[in-house]
């Protein structure tokens, strides 16, 4: 009811001056008792304040002790509360977490069932590739809309596979068309160069062919031959880019480095006149060996195949 100890002790102080003024007034009016108020005020107060401030120290050792008891209640409800505040940071961790871990095994569990199922698409792919599986069986183990967009991407990849082996074939024909020299030309399936006019020893045959883009001859078969002899003039000879220089009778095509894949040798040859006859020369329709160091008209051919 009283808030504060001095809110009690003015309510006190007015109850006793109420008090006495209601002494005086049942006593009625009385000039002696007048005369002697001043005397009497002093002791009277005094009495009656007395079990006032027992009491009032009574209520503030109360008072104390309440205060006491509160702060310790404070005390021990922050402590409580701390705790729980504490467990309960604990426990969100643990939640938090769990929570990220079991987010990190399902990403990795989709990732790895996605890795799984990319995996079993390119195994079955590459089997139909590899066994040429028919496209129903493939539908059966493929998504036919994945299917149908890797089919599209290989039609695509292999459309521009095609268009760019076109490109480079037509290319690479034009090239051809542009780099054969002037002096070649097409017989049978290859080019070759005849020398009408010059005569040349081995050397310097050799060296002519290479500045015109070629090399001394060698014939792939007999129809390419025949074309050739039917070329060149009766009873003159020609020298061809064969020899046997390294090994004796074993005669190696100079442009390819093997052994030349067509011999029409005149009867009695190739004789072996030493080692003078080393090379090979082409006269009315048959070859025979020949002296390197003589001079002869020749043939070129443009590439080194055979
Ligand atoms: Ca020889």
């Amino acid at each position: 009811m009283f808030k504060s100890p001095s809110y009690l002790l003015r309510f006190l102080a007015i109850l006793a001056l109420q008090g006495s003024w209601a002494a005086t007034q049942d006593n009625g009016p009385s000039g002696s008792l007048l005369q002697d108020s001043q005397a009497q005020r002093g002791p009277f107060c005094l009495s009656a304040l007395h079990p006032i401030q027992a009491k009032l120290a009574s209520i503030e050792g109360k008072q104390d002790v309440l205060q006491t008891k509160l702060l310790a209640v404070q005390s021990r409800l922050e402590a409580e509360r701390l705790s729980l505040q504490s467990k309960l940071d604990d426990t969100l961790l643990a939640v938090q977490t769990e929570m990220k871990e079991l987010h990190a095994k399902i990403v990795a569990s989709v990732l790895q069932a996605v890795q799984e199922k990319l995996d079993d698409h390119k195994a079955v792919i590459q089997a139909s590739l590899e066994k040429g599986i028919p496209r129903e069986d493939l539908g059966d183990r493929v998504n036919g809309t994945e299917l149908a967009t890797l089919e599209k991407h290989l039609l695509t990849l292999q459309n521009q596979s095609e268009t760019h082996q076109n490109t480079l074939v037509e290319t690479l024909s034009k090239i051809n068309s542009r780099i054969v020299p002037p002096k070649f030309e097409r017989i049978g399936s290859r080019y070759f160069y005849i020398e009408q006019h010059l005569f040349q020893n081995w050397t310097a045959a050799t060296e002519t062919c290479r500045q015109v883009g070629g090399y001394l001859a060698a014939f792939r078969d007999e129809e390419e031959f025949n074309a050739i002899v039917g070329k060149l003039q009766k009873y003159e000879h020609y020298l061809l880019g064969i020899n046997d220089m390294a090994r004796e009778d074993e005669f190696v095509s100079v442009a390819s480095g093997r052994p030349a894949p067509f011999f029409k040798w005149r009867r009695d040859y190739p004789n072996t006149y030493g080692d003078r006859t080393d090379c090979v020369i082409l006269e009315t329709g048959v070859m025979r060996d020949y002296i390197c160091t003589d001079r002869s008209h020749f043939i070129c051919q443009w590439d080194n195949e055979v």
